[in-house]
């Protein structure tokens, strides 16, 4: 095994079976894109408010900005951290860094000051890409703080109109197009982009996806999902995010020949007014986005007869809910079990209902191994839980630079250890039923415990702090803080709140609740137990 700390490559055995099953295919991503872009030039691609961005308008804004990257001195092997908001630029960007072997981290809307910088630290990025448009947010003014923080950052790229700075190394993205170039540098075995893992240690992770393993994890998503030219996929979830990314997600679309209808407002009012307008086939939510869709369709007047096929995923989608969906939105329910590491399962569209409502699918590929073992790392037996392992074409081996963390999270063949607690069915559908990793996932939105309970720690007023997952009917999962104060010190919980934002964290993983305590309970070996913590705060 290779143990280049950047990217842990397959073994040789293994990646010379997924090329010889035509897995593998040594393309870029970019080929896929041009390949359907040489084929319906003139077919819509991307559905941006109001403006329409045909697949050969897309492909020359593609050429001029990596024309532009490479002016700027943006060099095969560079990291940069992309963070835009559901605009057709977050694809040019993407797919121009591509072009130039130029590997952007897929940061989220979300991210703030303290995400953002440790991206830039970690990555040693070149540059940083924001929507600098955005009615949402002052991506700008955040960038101002990332750039004051970080000199090796050489240039903050803005979509639109710059906003007054002195920092020389802001240039807008319109100014970065020159005379296109097509030229591509990248090598398909090589890493395309990183996504972002949801976390369980004080520092996000970052997620090296190959163009070889990522391309395969989209075709055979778009096979299972059947998309194709007649597809129009409403991008409801952040744009970056894996799921709407590539399961089968824009990228499907792409490689299909469909249309990407873009918004910013995932709320029933704005998705639905957009269903109808652009007769959209396809969505992929989170469970509380799709709960919020079933309450407001009843008093819709927006004609909703477009919708085929409604993918939920990123959490836990409730069984009663899983049945009332497809009579609610008039369409299909797919579940979808993925993660940015790799393993995407779905239930398939011809299953039967109880597989659909009941499970969270199949991997994608018949190469995708599964093991779901005990404590001591045995197999148990079909029905049992026990904890899912997996490897396979498009399952990472480790990630970037973060040897300690790999050794945990890789068992010695390779198996990706997802943290998941899953039962197989004789059929072999996977059914989630808990979890081992230490993570609240808030509605599809991943936090790791440990990064926010070091943040707390680093107020002066608090002794011992613990963030665990409580019930909530809506987002499945909230987080609360158990916090125990140094003696004499009274917090309230407002100023804690406030005290984590000023950290410049994001938004998302501010603890729902705030609870005090005299103390943590601990368990035998010393250490923190967040079973008696969650059975109190539930
Ligand atoms: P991330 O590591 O941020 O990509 O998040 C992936 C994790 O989200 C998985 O390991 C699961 O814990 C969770 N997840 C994703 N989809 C589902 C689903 N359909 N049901 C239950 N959990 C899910
Ligand atoms: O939660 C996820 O990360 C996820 C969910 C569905 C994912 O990465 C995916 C599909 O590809």
């Amino acid at each position: 095994m290779n143990h280049n700390t950047d990217l842990t490559v397959w073994p040789d055995a293994q990646a010379s079976q997924y090329r010889e099953l035509g897995y593998w295919q040594d393309r870029t991503l970019l080929d896929y894109f041009r390949q359907t872009a040489a084929q319906y030039p003139e077919q819509p691609a991307v559905i941006c408010q109001d403006r329409t961005f045909t697949y050969r308008d897309m492909d020359q804004h593609i050429g001029r900005l990596a024309a532009g990257f490479k002016a700027l001195g943006l060099m095969p092997g560079d990291n940069v951290v992309l963070q835009m908001t559901n605009v057709a630029e977050f694809y040019t960007c993407f797919f121009a860094l591509l072009q130039l072997g130029v590997r952007p981290v897929l940061a989220l809307p979300a991210h703030r000051q303290a995400e953002i910088t440790y991206f830039c630290d970690h990555a040693e990025a070149k540059a940083y890409l924001i929507d600098g448009a955005s009615a949402a947010f002052d991506y700008q003014a955040l960038a101002r703080d990332v750039a004051a923080n970080c000199p090796g950052l050489q240039h903050v790229i803005v979509r639109g109109e710059l906003a007054p700075t002195d920092d020389p190394r802001f240039i807008r993205l319109a100014d970065c197009e020159q005379v296109p170039d097509t030229a591509q540098n990248a090598n398909p075995s090589d890493i395309a982009f990183f996504q972002l893992s949801g976390g369980t240690t004080g520092t996000p992770k970052l997620i090296p996806r190959t163009h070889n393993d990522y391309a395969y994890s989209v075709t055979g998503s778009v096979d299972i999902c059947q998309f194709s030219p007649e597809t129009r996929y409403l991008c409801a979830l952040p744009v970056a995010h894996n799921f709407p990314l590539s399961s089968p997600g824009a990228l499907g679309v792409f490689w299909a020949g469909g249309c990407v209808v873009l918004t910013q407002n995932p709320a029933p009012q704005a998705a639905f007014e957009l269903i109808e307008k652009h007769r959209v086939t396809v969505s992929a939510l989170v469970p509380p986005l799709a709960l919020l869709w079933m309450d407001h369709v009843d008093n819709t007047r927006h004609d909703l007869s477009s919708l085929k096929l409604i993918q939920v995923g990123g959490a836990k989608f409730s069984e009663t809910a899983a049945k009332a969906l497809p009579g609610k939105l008039n369409c299909q329910l797919q579940q979808v079990f993925g993660m940015a590491e790799g393993l995407v399962n779905y239930t398939r569209l011809d299953d039967p209902i109880e597989v659909i409502t009941q499970t969270q699918g199949r991997p994608i590929s018949p190469h995708d191994q599964i093991r779901v073992v005990d404590d001591a790392g045995q197999d148990v037996a079909i029905g049992e839980e026990g904890f899912l392992l997996t490897q396979g074409p498009y399952t990472i081996r480790g990630y970037y630079r973060a040897p300690a963390h790999n050794e945990r999270s890789f068992n010695q063949d390779g198996f990706y250890r997802t943290g998941d607690i899953v039962k197989r069915t004789a059929e072999g559908n996977l059914i989630v039923t808990g979890r081992d990793k230490d993570q609240i996932n808030r509605g599809g939105e991943k936090i790791a415990a440990e990064e926010i309970e070091n943040q707390l720690l680093r107020h002066e007023g608090i002794h011992d702090a613990a963030l665990i997952a409580i019930p909530d009917e809506y987002l499945g999962e909230r987080s609360c803080a158990v916090i125990v104060t140094r003696p004499g010190i009274e917090l309230r919980p407002i100023a804690l709140k406030r005290f984590l934002r000023d950290l410049g964290i994001a938004d998302y993983k501010i603890p729902d609740k705030i609870a005090f305590s005299e103390a943590l309970p601990k368990t035998s070996v010393g250490k923190i137990d967040k079973k008696v913590l969650r059975a109190t705060y539930a």
